[in-house]
């Protein structure tokens, strides 16, 4: 029942430091680099990332887009996925009191996971490393765009055996507290209270 359990991790540091096959980065529509994670991976795979993703034409919200490592191929990453989450606050008809799973913003999110794991597993990917798309500049709410980031990869997992490994890098020990917190035996195995 919770296999799924024993195919995740939650780390805490840089992307692109991790001994992973695959890494996500959240980028922006341009594909062309930025701030955040994004710097740090087209720091860390170098110049030729860039000339690459001049020719993809970009990225819409909620897409995937997958290629080459260049320099990281150094350290062992064979992929970079490249998503553009959503930026929090856009939907037009949002008033703030909807639930998980009801704003625009939502369904973006989990569509970014949705495409890098379909990558993931359509390129022979054994293990991805995601970072908290969105929660950075694009200012999603840490916890809720944690529920989505777990909830995908469960279920993903639980029908798909590619990628063998998925981790959730985050960038500080707060972040990863969230993770922990969603990623626990105890919270799947609790019955389901029902009319609380
Ligand atoms: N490794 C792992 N996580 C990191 C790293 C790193 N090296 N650096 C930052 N984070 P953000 P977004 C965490 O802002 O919100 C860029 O300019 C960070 O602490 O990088 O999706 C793009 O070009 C946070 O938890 O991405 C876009 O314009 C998470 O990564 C825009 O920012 C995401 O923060 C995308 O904004």
């Amino acid at each position: 029942m919770n296999e799924w359990l024993a195919r995740v991790e939650i780390v805490v540091g840089d992307i692109t430091q991790l001994d992973v096959d695959a890494i996500v980065n959240a980028a922006n529509e341009s594909l062309l680099g930025g701030g955040g994670v994004d710097g740090a991976i087209h720091r860390a795979a170098g110049p030729g990332l860039l000339d690459h993703n001049r020719t993809l034409g970009g990225c819409p919200t909620g897409q995937a887009k997958i290629t080459p490592s260049f320099d990281l191929a150094e350290r062992g990453i064979r992929y970079i996925v490249h998503t553009v989450g959503p930026v929090w606050g856009t939907d037009p008809r949002a008033d703030g009191t909807e639930p998980l799973g009801y704003r625009l913003e939502d369904n973006q999110l989990s569509r970014c996971y949705q495409g890098c794991l379909e990558l993931a597993r359509d390129h022979g990917v054994t293990s991805i490393a995601f970072p908290a798309i969105s929660t950075g500049v694009y200012g999603f709410p840490k916890e809720r765009a944690a529920q989505i980031a777990v909830g995908h990869v469960r279920a993903f997992l639980a029908r798909e055996s590619t990628p063998e490994r998925v981790i959730f890098c985050c960038f500080s020990e707060a972040d990863a507290k969230v993770y922990r917190a969603l990623v626990s035996p105890v919270d799947y195995e609790s019955p389901i209270q029902i009319g609380e």
